[in-house]
């Protein structure tokens, strides 16, 4: 028998931001002509191509899958070139217009990216290199170009058809077909085009902009979910009005659209005129969106919105600068999302969110700066550090320069670079121009990777009647990055007479060496200090404060965030000891929650979240070895204290918080959810009744807040009303995608010791598919932030996961490689389990005919 030795194939090379040259041609302009079907679609492309500069290059195009079936330059048939994914054509002179045809399947495209089917509606993903999947072009941001677009299609399966810019005509053919034509004026690159074709309908409404244009409106789903599309239309509404009032910016077409899809790799995307939503972040009504749900809907519809200005007016010149649009885009929208309703809750959560995702992210293997040196494949760094971070590092510029430079900053860089491909380093000298401020050491955030932290000591001198604090950080080694500088860190502060109450100081303070130390007059007595207020910066503070300053500032710190914080911290030390196999004292923490829940000038939704205990995984986060099952054994020990020792205050909590009737407004919201957190530890306190009043909430409710939540917290139990409610779910939605997303959800992040059998049968289960990532995401990705139940001692978890990676890989590889960063934590835990996961990352690498962008995430988690 004859041994073949198959060699493994070469690795996928890496793309280094310094390895960045102008393009060689520019594509002033750009005619498509796509004759679409699902199963064909025929892609006609004239390109006016120019020579960029005094070179003899020949003009090359990116194409991925495309069938080219002609291709001409200045209209006669041309040598060419097709090798791998590049098209190179030899021009003679400075210009020319090039012609191709190409033969593409949308209806086989399961990678979601580039024209693709959903639900039988036709629709493109273009960011970050999806266009060179429907027809050849030099497939780069800085390459901007003027888009007429023709398409025709079935009237019958495709009556309507989008695409960027406005509608210039449209026409019946004979053959049961029809055309429409859509220019787009605003130069723009690849990424940005768009085009849909479906039979849809649309919520229609309308805008008056400041200067007095008309924009009309439309956001275009399947017939029946234009009722759920009220609440995205406002917030689309609402953020065209902020945009003008906050940064002055206007909208600039006559036309804006938004079509939902079921099948969508992200969130949504911003293309010109024509955004293209998940409809996750379009659809909502009481019965089937919680109010998070409702959030994330404005959020996201105002995130695409501002893109507008930050991202298509000015877009990035190479993909190293992506957080120049996404990091201030978050920003803007995080900005936003907090005017409309309270501040205090919004900052809680979006730090929430860069802590559970951004800072073991920033501590990991595939640690990054926010604008990376390098990467295999782009679309593994539509990262939290890009976006989340990235948004804190714009938000510490708005705190350095103040509201108003900042502001007059953003109109500089607008103005600056409006109609032209950006870098961070633009943004950021707009702001130092404007603001008048050297930012030199500041450019630091843009270039080191990893979490600062912060160490904090306060003394004082009584008799001087003055404080010192001592400030000194510290910023981790990352990957290829072993020795950092120092960064400069706007630390909000402020001291609190410990007998008074009284603030005695209150500054932002700029530490910008290794250490620092701040003198502050004027305070005679004990001092108790509050650090890092409104989180102003994102790093990890240890300020050692005992328990009891800790408890002093959860009751009376004037700022919201920081009273929140201080109660964290108190649980957080509290947790840590219990897990490391102390004994600590339930006492403070109890007496803490008590004095918030009882607090009557509180705002209830702030309350909600204050008395929550941390996250498994934030908790987990902090160990040097995390132990999943005594987090967990420590967590729920102080919750049941906590439900036990309060239970009279968490029963009148529930009650005082019934509504009569679902209603929209924040204070109904806020109600809601300090409700079905108290109804959390009326259960965490084992009370027998608990489980029928979460199954007469789950029953009685008008809205899907109640109903999730009351399900959210039978799921963790053993009474018979757990079954109940799950079937009554599901077959009351088995037939809306989106629901049924939330009862695999739900079932995936339940802590019962049985959860990882339960999620390997839904995986089997007949809603369950590999070819929606909401689906996936909903059970697999629940799955993996689940810390006790994915970390199971014997490994099934990780086998699961590394099973699930490798089938959807063949299916989606960006999808898949989202998944990849679970295992990548293999370092924070023990031998065995460390050993478990890195057999599974190896098994992974070692699979045949693997996407670049599993191998990217998995090799980097094995170095
Ligand atoms: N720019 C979008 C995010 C996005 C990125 C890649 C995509 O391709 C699958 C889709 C969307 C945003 O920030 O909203
Ligand atoms: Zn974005």
């Amino acid at each position: 028998m004859l041994d073949i030795q198959i060699a493994a194939a070469a690795p996928p090379p890496f793309v280094r931001r310094e390895e960045y040259r102008p393009p060689e041609w520019l594509v002033p302009e750009i005619a498509l002509d796509f004759d679409l079907g699902a199963e064909r679609t025929q892609v006609r492309a004239t390109l006016t191509v120019a020579r960029n500069g005094d070179h003899a290059a020949p003009l090359k195009l990116d194409g991925e899958a495309l069938k080219l079936i002609s291709l001409t330059v200045d209209g006669a048939e041309a040598d060419y070139n097709h090798e791998a994914d590049e098209l190179t054509v030899p021009i003679a002179g400075d210009r020319a217009v090039v012609e191709t045809l190409v033969e593409i399947a949308p209806a086989a495209n399961t990678q979601l990216m580039g024209l693709y089917e959903s639900g039988g509606i036709l629709c493109t993903q273009c960011e970050a290199e999806g266009f060179r999947r429907i027809t050849f072009l030099p497939d780069r941001p800085d390459v901007l170009s003027r888009y007429r677009v023709k398409m025709t299609a079935d009237k019958a399966r495709y009556p309507v058809l989008l695409a960027n810019g406005d509608p210039v005509g449209a026409g019946d053919l004979a053959d049961g077909r029809h055309w429409a034509e859509w220019h787009d004026p605003f130069p723009k690159p690849s990424y940005l085009f768009a085009l849909v074709a479906g039979d849809l309908v649309a919520n229609r409404d309308s805008f008056a902009t400041r200067s007095g244009k008309t924009v009309d409106l439309g956001i275009w789903v399947r017939d029946g979910d234009v009722e759920r599309t009220r609440h995205a239309m406002a917030a689309l509404k609402a953020s065209m009005a902020w945009d003008e009032k906050v940064y002055g910016r206007e909208y600039d077409l006559a036309v804006f659209n938004i079509v939902a899809v079921a099948d969508f790799n992200f969130g949504a995307m911003e293309n010109k005129g024509l955004n293209i939503f998940n409809s996750r972040y379009i659809l909502a009504d009481p019965d089937t969106a919680t109010d998070a749900d409702y959030d994330a809907v404005a959020g996201v519809v105002a995130h695409e919105y501002f893109h507008n200005w930050s991202g298509n007016r000015v877009t990035c010149r190479d993909w190293f600068q992506l957080s120049l649009k996404e990091g201030f885009t978050v920003f803007r929208d995080q900005q936003f999302s907090a005017d409309q309703g309270s501040a205090a809750v919004k900052r809680i959560e979006d730090v929430r969110a860069l802590r559970a995702a951004q800072f073991p992210e920033d501590s990991g293997p595939l640690a990054h700066p926010i604008r990376p040196e390098s990467y295999i494949e782009i679309s593994n760094f539509y990262t939290a550090t890009i976006y989340n971070k990235g948004a804190e590092v714009i938000r510490m510029l708005h705190t350095i320069l103040g509201p108003e430079k900042f502001r007059a900053g953003t109109d500089l860089y607008f103005d600056r670079h409006d109609g032209e491909a950006a870098t961070c380093e633009d943004f950021v000298k707009a702001m130092e121009d404007a603001g008048g401020t050297d930012l030199a050491l500041f450019r630091r955030w843009y270039s080191q990777a990893g979490t600062p932290r912060v160490r904090a000591s306060l003394t004082h001198d009584a008799g001087a009647g003055r404080a010192h604090l001592t400030l000194a950080q510290q910023v981790p080694p990352t990957p290829g990055q072993p020795v950092k500088q120092p960064m400069p860190i706007p630390l909000k502060i402020a001291l609190f007479g410990e007998r008074s109450g009284d603030k005695l100081a209150d500054r932002l303070v700029l530490l910008e060496g290794d250490e620092q130390e701040i003198v502050l007059d004027g305070v005679g007595e004990r001092p108790v200090l509050s650090i890092n207020r409104d989180f102003s910066a994102p790093v990890v503070v240890e300020a050692e404060r005992s328990a009891a300053d800790l408890a002093f500032l959860s009751a009376n710190d004037d700022n919201p965030f920081a009273r929140y914080e201080a109660m964290q911290q108190l649980m957080l030390d509290t947790l840590i000891a219990a897990a490391a196999g102390q004994t600590p004292d339930h006492r403070p923490v109890i007496e803490a929650v008590e004095q918030t829940l009882t607090n009557t000038d509180l705002d209830p939704a702030f309350v909600a979240e204050a008395v929550l205990l941390p996250s498994e995984a934030f908790v987990g986060d902090q160990m040097l070895v995390v132990d999943p099952e005594a987090i967990h054994r420590a967590r729920e020990a102080l919750r049941a204290d906590l439900g036990t020792e309060l239970e009279g205050l968490w029963r009148s909590a529930y009650s005082a918080h019934a509504a009569n009737r679902f209603e929209y407004s924040p204070p109904a919201k806020g109600a809601r959810r300090l409700r079905t957190v108290s109804l959390g530890y009326i259960a965490a306190s084992g009370a027998s009744d608990a489980p029928q009043m979460a199954k007469r909430q789950f029953d009685n409710a008008d809205n899907m807040t109640d109903r999730q939540g009351a399900l959210g917290i039978l799921v963790n139990s053993d009474a018979p009303e757990r079954a109940a409610a799950l079937s009554a779910f599901y077959d009351r939605y088995r037939a809306d995608g989106l629901v049924l997303d939330k009862w695999f959800a739900v079932q995936a992040l339940s802590t019962r010791p049985d959860t990882p059998d339960a999620v390997a049968a839904l995986a089997e289960h007949v809603d369950f598919t590999l070819a929606n990532p909401n689906r996936l995401r909903a059970l697999v990705g629940s799955f993996s932030v689940n810390q006790r139940a994915f970390h199971r001692a014997n490994g099934q978890g990780y086998r699961f996961l590394a099973d699930m990676i490798l089938s959807v890989d063949k299916l989606n590889p960006q999808t898949a490689a989202k998944l990849v960063p679970a295992l990548g934590r293999w370092r924070r835990f023990d031998e065995d389990r460390a050993e478990k996961m890195k057999g599974e990352l190896q098994r992974i690498v070692a699979t045949l005919g693997l996407s670049k962008d599993v191998f990217e995430q998995a090799s980097k988690s094995l170095a």
